[in-house]
């Protein structure tokens, strides 16, 4: 035998191998789909798949949680900016911040309409930056007066009110409070500085001291950011201080002020 039938030989028995390699996996596939249907998952399988779904899914809701929570914070947060500008703009005008109705020595009263109403908090407020004010000035002898603001424009969802409200109707109305976006009011503090030194600070601890309409209930009123071992102290003092109870309004930690 020469060289090349060693060679022929050693293919035809390589060729076998695989032959009967083929045969022993077909056989042992056969056997296999005896044992179990080769489609379909097993319940180990399935419940791992659904628990990847529900982490996944737990995952985008806290996701999706964290983002609203962020929201509603920066969008808090703009609410007091524009306020604090338009007080601004406002003490531009009378060289004084608006009262706050809290102060006996600087009242506050809505003038119009032919209504006298005293207002209080943020609806002072919805009052003096939303609705055109009288500015008395002096024009050489003569004592003249001329319509100034409004300082913000209000828009409905920025304003306490039933459903469907018209933004004009919410303005008429002494009880209307600046909500911020949790539902909340908005408080209002003017605590100008007194000639005696001592500032017009209240405390507003307690639901009934600052707001108009009282929605916001006894058990979900937090207390005052700035009270602090039995006393309140201004965080703004001569000027103003503007907060919201944030999240949840029982938790000062949260809370969003101009401080
Ligand atoms: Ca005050
Ligand atoms: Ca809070």
């Amino acid at each position: 035998m020469g060289p090349e039938g060693k060679t022929s030989a050693r293919q035809c028995s390589g060729v076998r191998r695989v032959r009967a390699r083929a045969a022993a996996s077909a056989a042992g596939r056969r056997g296999a789909g005896r044992g179990r249907p080769e489609t379909g998952f097993t319940l180990v399988e399935v419940m791992m798949a659904m628990a990847i779904i529900v982490i996944l899914m737990s995952l985008a809701l806290y996701g999706l949680n964290a983002y609203r929570k962020r929201a509603y914070e920066q969008n808090t947060r703009g609410l007091i900016a524009r306020i604090e500008s338009a007080l601004a703009a406002y003490y531009a005008e009378f060289r004084a911040y608006p009262p706050d109705g809290f102060d006996a020595d600087e009242p506050a009263v809505r003038t119009d309409g032919g209504r006298q109403v005293p207002i209080k908090g943020s609806a002072a407020l919805v009052y003096y930056l939303g609705v055109p004010q009288l500015k008395e000035y002096e024009a050489g002898m003569e004592r003249m007066k001329r319509q100034v603001g409004p300082f913000l424009e209000f828009t409905e969802g920025m304003l306490s009110g039933q459903e469907g409200m018209a933004l004009e109707d919410r303005l008429r109305e002494p009880t209307t409070e600046i909500i911020d976006a949790y539902g909340n009011p908005i408080h209002y503090d003017n605590v100008a500085r007194r000639r005696d030194g001592s500032y017009r600070v209240t405390e507003q601890s307690a639901p009934g001291v600052h707001t108009m309409s009282g929605f916001i209930a006894d058990a979900m009123h937090g207390p005052d950011p700035r009270a602090a071992g039995g006393a309140v102290r201004p965080r703004n003092p001569g000027k103003f201080d503007l907060w919201s109870h944030g999240l949840d309004p029982r938790d000062p930690s949260d809370d969003i002020g101009n401080w």
